[in-house]
């Protein structure tokens, strides 16, 4: 099998890179190891900024997100039992929107698809070869078979724990930094109690009230790192998001995990003809909701320099796209840093609280503070695309 671009995960950077690339007529082909259903139920994030929904429009697959999509102002920062507005609207003249990432998924897997994208869900035994030649190939396991797909270049969507980034890992620099605590979130058949996302500082740990509709909450708290989910039966749960958050409104639990915070940089983003996209190549904490956000901005800076790279044989663009996509990857990694640091208890004990509470009330009382979390929260405008 020969394509001109081979896309390893089917998540939000390989679908959406697969849409720009269909739109130029570059052929593609994307390798999922999980199922369609799988990746279009996963409950990720919910947080899209105005250029993520920008380019949702400009690939036309917006029309649901249009329509369910919840846009919102701004944000509630919470603390001693009060919520403070940050109007981020009135700060920067850009929104932000609610719209899970599943939706996303789902909505650009069926638009690739009714375009006659070619999507191979379930593949295994992914493996990498002859990147540092200018006919890459790709060998997998599909339907029972083995199969070898030769291309001109390989974007590696696969996730943090996919299989791209190791093995170029030798030539990349890696930045971790692993936070001493997760988050525990769930899904709630509950109407949201409030009608913007609160982010809650509280003695006994961060809380988030988000959703995903005008009748299932989101809901998280900050919890030691390593907690048993089984420690926490849904009345525990209710209770501590009472306690940190205020009045919310209790339903039927839909889902419940934890996930561990990270921040995360692996740099260059390419190396021969393999180029890492999203959280393949970095992972911050979801105290910013960046991460779907720089995914998808990823891709928008590789699509042209393989565009490039298949019609007119140069690799100029390419060459720059680690620089590129790196400088919007470190601004977030700041950011999500900064809102991680600044809400939850990081074991530093009362002095270190008492900073925080001091930021908080400078964010009330400075337009300027405000304005600075406010431009970074809905996301700079987009960089552009060379
Ligand atoms: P994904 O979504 O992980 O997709 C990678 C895909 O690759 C597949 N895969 C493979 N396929 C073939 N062969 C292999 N060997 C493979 N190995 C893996 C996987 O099955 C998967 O389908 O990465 P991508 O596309 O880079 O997208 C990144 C985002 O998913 C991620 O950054 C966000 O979910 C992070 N995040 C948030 N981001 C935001 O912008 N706003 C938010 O509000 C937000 N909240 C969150 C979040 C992440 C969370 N968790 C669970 C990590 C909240 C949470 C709780
Ligand atoms: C979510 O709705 O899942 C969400 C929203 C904002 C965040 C993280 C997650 O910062």
């Amino acid at each position: 099998m020969r394509t001109q671009v081979g896309i390893i995960g089917a998540g939000p950077a390989g679908l959406t890179l697969a849409m720009l690339l269909e739109r130029e007529g570059i052929e593609c082909v994307v390798l999922e190891a999980r199922t369609r259903e799988y990746v279009e139920k996963r409950v990720r994030a919910g947080l899209l900024e105005q250029n993520t929904v920008d380019l949702m429009r400009r690939l036309e697959v917006a029309d649901r997100l249009d329509r369910e999509g919840l846009e919102h102002s701004g944000v509630y920062l919470r603390h001693n039992g009060r919520n403070h507005h940050i109007d981020m609207a009135a700060l920067t003249g850009r929104h932000i929107t609610i719209y899970g990432q599943q939706e996303v998924v789902t909505d650009l897997i069926s638009a690739l698809l009714d375009r006659g994208g070619d999507v191979r869900f379930e593949v295994s035994d992914v493996e990498l070869r002859d990147i540092d030649s200018d006919r890459p190939r790709i060998t997998f396991t599909h339907a029972g078979g083995e199969h070898e797909l030769g291309c001109d270049a390989i974007a590696g969507c696969d996730g943090f724990h996919g299989v791209s980034r190791p093995m170029i890992a030798e030539h990349l620099s890696e930045y971790e930094y692993v936070y001493a605590f997760g988050w525990l979130g769930i899904l709630a058949d509950a109407a949201p109690a409030t009608d913007e996302l609160i982010y809650a500082w509280h003695e006994q740990g961060f809380a988030l009230h988000s959703m995903r509709s005008a009748q299932v909450s989101r809901l998280y708290l900050q919890v030691p790192i390593e907690e048993d989910i089984e420690t926490w039966p849904d009345d525990r749960i209710w209770g501590e998001l009472r306690t940190r958050l205020g009045d919310v409104n209790v339903g039927p639990v839909l889902e419940k995990g934890i996930t561990p915070m990270r921040s995360f940089v692996a740099q260059p983003m390419q190396h021969g003809r393999l180029y890492l996209a999203g959280d393949s190549a970095h992972i911050v904490p979801p105290t910013g909701a960046k991460g779907l956000n720089l995914a998808v901005n990823d891709v928008r800076l590789l699509a042209p320099g393989l565009v490039q790279l298949v019609r007119e044989r140069r690799a100029d663009l390419l060459d720059g796209y680690s620089t590129a996509a790196l400088r919007r990857v470190w601004r977030a990694q700041d950011f999500s840093n900064y809102m991680t640091q600044l809400l939850h208890d990081l074991g530093g004990g009362p002095f270190e609280r008492h900073l925080q509470l001091g930021r908080l009330e400078y964010i009330e009382r400075s337009e300027a503070a405000a304005r600075s979390l406010a431009e970074n929260y809905v996301g700079l405008p987009a960089e552009p695309e060379f």
